[in-house]
């Protein structure tokens, strides 16, 4: 019995710490969700994560009203195919960022409830491997287009997918 109550309070405080300790580690710029036409029921939310922390933290999941799912995804080349694949985690490397794009990874928003009107907001939240819960007010805007498939063909999948800052 004493050695239950010790653990609990072990584990308790260690979350405590944790939540504590990482609060300002992550920052979240340049959000935003893809706007999307009525009769649609996906769209996707991109955005860069900074980690100002010593250790990587990853994103474990989101959260929206707008949808009644929001699954991680990363786009993949299969056969000369970008395909997408849902993923357990998206790391956001000590001291570094990571940038959910088009092309690459992304939270892809599955059982739309409302059409995502360009000029409108919507509300995101994130969870962090750390327990911390991130909530975000995000606009809704439509997808800058790329000068040219081409180009958009050849560019993004041999980019890193997170660079340090100069
Ligand atoms: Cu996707």
């Amino acid at each position: 019995m004493k050695l239950i109550l010790k653990l609990r309070f072990t584990l308790l405080a260690g979350l405590i710490l944790n939540s504590a300790g990482v609060r300002a580690e992550v920052n979240v710029e340049q959000g935003y969700f893809r706007a999307s036409p009525p009769g649609v029921s996906t769209a996707a939310v991109f955005l860069s994560a900074h980690n100002s922390g010593t250790a990587p933290i990853s994103i474990t999941a989101a959260q929206t009203p707008a949808a009644s799912n929001a699954e991680l995804h990363n786009h993949v080349e299969h056969e000369g195919m970008l395909q997408m694949r849902q993923v357990d985690a998206i790391e956001i490397p000590a001291q570094g960022s990571v940038r959910l794009q088009s092309g690459g990874y992304h939270i892809m928003l599955i059982g739309l409830k409302t059409a995502l009107k360009e000029g409108d907001e919507q509300m995101l939240m994130l969870t962090l491997s750390s327990g911390e819960m991130i909530h975000l007010t995000l606009p809704v805007r439509k997808i800058q287009p790329t000068a040219g498939s081409e180009k958009k063909h050849h560019q993004p999948h041999n980019m890193p997918m997170s660079m340090p800052k100069p």
